[in-house]
């Protein structure tokens, strides 16, 4: 484990008291109450790959152009887990809703023993977790009211994401485009992943002006898009043991990036006879399908072109309020090319 995480990590465990004196000492819940959604956030906020989270405190670096003292670093780490919390409590429910069976090499959690449908309101006890830790930490900073609006906002606009996604899923083929998979992107990943760690650091450091939110928004939306190709590409093409999750976007019939490659007639038969159904025979057959298309090839051509656009958008950055390019930079570099 990298000392990175290690001391992340470490400011999530401070957190996790924060909750629990929330839960005992203010709202006088039993203990059994308290360790309940103790488990579930050990179990849903931690063990994943951080991405979100250590971006806030490496944007907020960025920005201010120094290392962080220890009170900074605080704050931002605690930024990044309330990105991660948001993260944690959208996987909860997106496994339900996708019937799948792994994240983070292990059980989702709805299917542990014990757990079942209570995920149900574990999920937006994670979001409570939000607001209980920005309002204990971040009262009394100007950017407050702003940082509560701009993770409403977020959370809705990965919800409404989350509606569109599992609505053209049960659709028929016909509206699998590049438009219908870049809407569901833009709004299921691409908010929540991208422009909110860095928004959050923009708040946070005082320099969220209008132009540096907007250019942000705008370079970050796009990288949103391509990390979730990359994310349709690995459901079918990576190892699940390496990925730490089982695709589930042909049985789903998602309108994954693979599946908006198909294009004619009789490929769409197959495509639509075949997805869409908890089969061995049938996943095996598009998967037979996207590789006879060469789509790993496909996919290869299309990273370095999405690589050229975004580092297109980068270089025409105005840093003249203090946004600097190197936010950009660095979080493309945490995702390109990666294999998990
Ligand atoms: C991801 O879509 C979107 C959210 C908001 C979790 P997905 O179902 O492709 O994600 P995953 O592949 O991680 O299940
Ligand atoms: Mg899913
Ligand atoms: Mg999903
Ligand atoms: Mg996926």
């Amino acid at each position: 484990m990298s000392d990175d995480i290690k001391k992340f990590e470490e400011v999530f465990y401070g957190l996790a008291k924060d909750l629990g004196q929330q839960c005992i000492e203010h709202e006088k819940v039993p203990a059994q109450v308290w360790n309940w959604f103790e488990k579930s956030l050990n179990y849903n906020v931690t063990g994943g790959k951080y991405n979100r989270g250590i971006s806030v405190i490496h944007t907020t670096r960025l920005l201010l152009g120094r290392d962080l003292d220890s009170d900074e670093y605080l704050h931002a780490a605690t930024l990044g887990w309330l990105v991660e919390l948001l993260q944690a409590m959208m996987l909860v429910l997106d496994d339900i809703m996708d019937s799948a069976a792994t994240r983070r090499g292990r059980p989702c959690w709805y299917l542990m023993p014990d757990v079942g449908m209570i995920a149900v309101n574990d999920a937006p006890m994670l979001e409570s977790a939000i607001y209980i830790l920005l309002k204990k930490h971040f009262r009394q900073h100007p950017a407050y009211v702003e940082m509560i609006e701009l993770l409403q906002n977020v959370s809705f606009q990965v919800e409404l994401g989350q509606t569109y996604d599992m609505l053209v899923a049960i659709r028929d083929l016909e509206s699998f485009n590049l438009e219908t998979y870049n809407g569901i992107a833009t709004h299921k990943t691409s908010c929540y992943s991208f422009y909110l760690p860095v928004a959050l650091a923009l708040f946070y450091t005082g320099r969220s002006s209008a132009r540096n939110l907007d250019q942000a928004r705008n370079i970050l939306l796009s990288m949103g898009r391509y990390f979730q190709a990359q994310d349709d590409y690995l459901d079918n093409f990576a190892d699940p043991a390496t990925l730490g999750k089982i695709g589930t976007d042909i049985r789903d019939r998602k309108c994954s990036w693979l599946a908006m490659r198909i294009c004619n007639e009789e490929q769409m038969v197959a495509l639509r006879e075949n997805s869409g159904r908890d089969d061995d025979d049938c996943e095996k057959r598009v998967k037979q399908l996207y590789n006879q298309l060469e789509l790993d090839k496909v996919y290869s051509m299309y990273e370095e072109t999405a690589m050229k656009e975004i580092n297109g958008l980068i270089d025409d950055v105005d840093e003249g309020d203090g946004l600097t390019k190197t936010v950009f930079t660095a979080f493309l570099d945490k995702i390109y090319g990666r294999s998990k």
